[in-house]
């Protein structure tokens, strides 16, 4: 039975040393039907230095970590190999900002939605930590093009 007591300290051990990065207010912005493409929205904290390096989840074909930057006068987004998270510093996934971006949606994600959600995060020691997220899904505040939509859902989700 000691051997097990032994795997049983050891798995504990793991467990509280993965326990680097956190994710506070995750959110999925819901989409309409027929749309193809959303965001995923957090901050993200690490305790050491760490790069989030892949995203995945069930909903989308492809999923990609997103930067917004200047091209010729316009905002454009696009795919970064990885975002760097300095410890003890909060990163910020926002709209108009770094996102994860999930294509080729294989439904629509309504409002209330749950959406798994994976992330998997590179120390500087190569040793790679899993974030499984459950996602709730909320429409983009404040930001609906037609009017009418003002202050629709808004800071009631907590
Ligand atoms: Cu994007």
């Amino acid at each position: 039975m000691k051997r097990y007591a032994l795997i049983l300290a050891g798995l504990v051990l793991a467990l509280a040393a993965q326990a680097q990065v956190s994710v506070k207010e995750p959110w999925v912005r819901a989409t309409v039907p027929q749309q193809k493409a959303t965001g995923a929205f957090m901050q993200i904290l690490a305790a050491q230095d760490a790069r989030l390096v892949e995203a995945r989840s069930p909903v989308a074909g492809i999923v990609e970590i997103h930067e917004m930057a200047m091209v010729n006068d316009v905002m454009k987004m696009r795919a970064i190999p990885e975002l760097a998270l300095p410890a003890g510093k909060a990163v910020e996934l926002k709209p108009g900002g770094y996102h994860v971006m999930l294509m080729e949606l294989k439904g629509q994600v309504k409002d209330g939605d749950t959406v798994p959600l994976t992330l998997v995060v590179e120390g500087k020691d190569g040793k790679r930590q899993t974030l499984e997220l459950k996602v709730p899904a909320r429409p983009l505040a404040g930001g609906a093009p037609a009017g009418g939509m003002q202050g629709h859902g808004h800071g009631m989700k907590h």
